[in-house]
This record gives C-alpha cells, structure tokens and sequence, in this order.
C-alpha cells in the first residue's frame, strides 16, 4: 500500500495539484492540517481536497475557522465545504499493514481546546526524545514547515514538509510518499515544471 502525505498547503492550489499528481496511485492520501490559512479558506483548496478525498486533521488554521473568532469566515463558505472542515478530527489514530501510525498537526501532545501547536524541529533534543517516546511505529507530524525524515527509537518520523508555503532557506516546498510494500518513505521537493525530486528518504 502506498499513502501520500501532504501538510500546511495554506490555500495553495496549484502545489497542492502538484502534489496530487504525483501521489495518482495511492490508497490514501493524509493531510495533517493547516490546508486553509487564517481567516481564508479558499474554495478551490476544500474542493481540491473533497475530490481528493483526503484524510485530514485539523491543524491550527482550520482551528481559528472552526473558533467563534471564525464565524465570518464559515459563514461563506458553502455547505460542502464547511461540512469538510467541521469533520476534521484533531488527530488520528490507524494502522496500516501492521504499523500503527499516529497523525498530529504540531505533535501528539498537543492540546485539541489550545489554539495553539507544538512546533517540533529536528535540532530540539527534549521534544524530539518526547516524539520518539509516541506509542506507534511511524509519528506524521506538519505544522513547521521544514521536512523532516528519520528513524529515532524504533520509529520512523516524518514531517513532509509544506506543500504550499515554503519557510526554509531554500524555499523549497515538499509533500512525502508512504510505500509500505516497499518499506521506505520518500520527501520530495516539489519542483515547478519539472518532476518531484527526492529531498529525504528512508527505510522502514
Ligand atoms: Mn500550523
């Protein structure tokens, strides 16, 4: 089974296409929040994801829309697409071909009434142990923008990166590939015009 991952798309349809395109052949594709961005939610993006199909969470964006804060913002969206947001989960739990997998937009710690996400980077030694210590076989995180592909007490973690809204210093925007037949995990750069490069990769 093959399963896409995309993160923090922030409304951007034509790299969250991309995305699409390249995952065609995938049984399921994950979306670990921040689809929308604050205050926005484009109908192109929530079309784009219903069609897709794609298994969300909600990350910190769509939290502000789904808060009393976000009622102008829901109030035009139509019916469809609200329903899509209002049935996202804060965070999942599933297997697949007996690995459990653990979904969360900033980390499994975080707090579903804070508004707020846990950013968890690669060169933070304490949350990275605390990341390592999730009880299940491969930890998807988003939420910081930055890819992240490495295996750390048994486990294989994964940030793919965002595919919309590049923060790194090479600007790269990214989105990640689950072969679970094959045992690796693949983050690929997006790369405009041409075929998705491979950024990180791992076995597991
Ligand atoms: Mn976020």
């Amino acid at each position: 089974m093959r399963v896409g991952v995309v993160s923090d798309v922030h409304n951007n349809a034509e790299a969250l296409s991309y995305a699409l395109d390249s995952l065609r052949g995938c049984e399921l594709i994950l979306s670990l929040g921040d689809l929308v961005s604050q205050y926005r939610a484009t109908p192109e993006i929530l079309s784009l994801a219903r069609d897709a199909q794609l298994t969300g969470i909600v990350g910190n964006h769509e939290k502000t829309i789904l808060a009393p804060c976000g009622t102008p913002v829901r109030s035009r969206l139509a019916a469809d697409d609200l329903n899509y947001l209002v049935a996202l989960p804060h965070g999942r739990e599933m297997e697949i071909d007996g690995r459990k997998l653990s979904i969360s937009h900033g980390a499994p710690w975080d707090d579903p009434d804070d508004m707020g996400c846990e950013y968890v980077f690669e060169s933070d030694t304490a949350k990275m142990k605390r990341l390592a210590a999730t009880p299940a076989d491969i930890v998807l995180i988003g939420h910081t923008h930055f890819g992240m592909l490495l295996r750390a007490g048994g486990k294989l973690l994964l940030n793919p990166g965002s595919c919309g809204e590049a923060r790194d210093a090479a600007r790269r925007l990214s989105f990640a590939e689950l072969d679970f037949a094959a045992g690796k995990a693949t983050v690929y750069e997006i790369r405009h015009g041409s075929p998705p490069e491979p950024m990180l990769i791992e076995e597991f």
